[in-house]
């Protein structure tokens, strides 16, 4: 399904493109979570009918006709439970070393539930994704500046890079805190952002990761031009700023 797409959406889409990740929340009733979330409990496959209404619903699926195109598949659903007085990860990326280039998944981390910070949620670093690095060796760096926790209220939604580099923290509350990890793939992402050089140029992309120094920092955006060109077809899009940054 394509649906129209508004500035707002570009301005979405541009944010995932450049921190790597984007939040969402109001996407459906509550009530439809607490049925998700009875499901992990009780162990139950948590695909079928409440994820699939996820998945089609007009937010989450606008976003991901943009990031994935309209023909994706499911590659993997898994939940984490994290009882309290539990967990804490290294810093990881998921999978093996991810050699396709500016093709990416999506993850979807959702949460059927209030979580607050002190539930952990889940340990994200803005930008990351545009250095690629092997599944477990950033797991050595305790904190970086510009880390967030992903949290919120019932069916907050984070659709995250699947290069980002993140892990579930130590819950440190009363409550177990669950959340379920959905990853997808696009069988023709390449230039499914239909959105104009014109609307691009008008969209922020380029800042500074807080964690990066100056050499990450022009690596990292010079990935982020060949993603922006990768996912809208725009071959040429600013060349100006790519041969600044690859003969400046
Ligand atoms: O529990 C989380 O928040 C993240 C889990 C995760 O990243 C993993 O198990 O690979």
């Amino acid at each position: 399904m394509i649906v129209d797409q508004d500035s707002d959406s570009h301005e979405s889409i541009a944010r995932f493109l450049a921190e790597g990740f984007l939040r969402i929340t109001d996407v459906l009733p509550d009530e439809h979570f607490d049925d998700l979330r009875t499901r992990i409990d009780d162990g139950e496959a948590p695909a079928g009918a409440p994820l699939e209404r996820i998945l089609d619903s007009r937010k989450v699926a606008t976003l991901l006709d943009s990031l994935l195109g309209p023909d994706r598949e499911l590659v993997r659903v898994s939940s984490h439970t994290t009882l309290p007085g539990e967990g804490g990860q290294p810093l990881h990326v998921d999978g093996v070393r991810d050699l396709r280039g500016p093709r990416f998944d999506v993850q979807l981390l959702i949460f059927p539930q209030l979580t607050t910070q002190d539930m952990g949620g889940t340990r994200i670093v803005p930008r990351s994704h545009l250095r690629l690095v092997d599944n477990s060796c950033i797991g050595r760096y305790q904190h970086l500046t510009g880390e967030l926790r992903a949290a919120g209220p019932t069916g907050t939604i984070y659709l995250v890079h699947s290069r980002l580099w993140h892990s579930g923290l130590r819950n440190d509350a009363t409550t177990t805190r669950r959340m379920l990890r959905v990853r997808l793939r696009g069988r023709r992402q390449a230039a499914c952002w239909n959105v104009s050089e014109e609307t691009l140029g008008a969209v922020p992309l380029f800042t500074r990761g807080r964690w990066e120094d100056s050499t990450s920092s022009r690596e990292a955006d010079y990935e982020l031009i060949k993603l922006i060109r990768f996912l809208t077809g725009h071959s040429e899009y600013d060349h100006q700023r790519e041969y600044g940054l690859r003969y400046g």
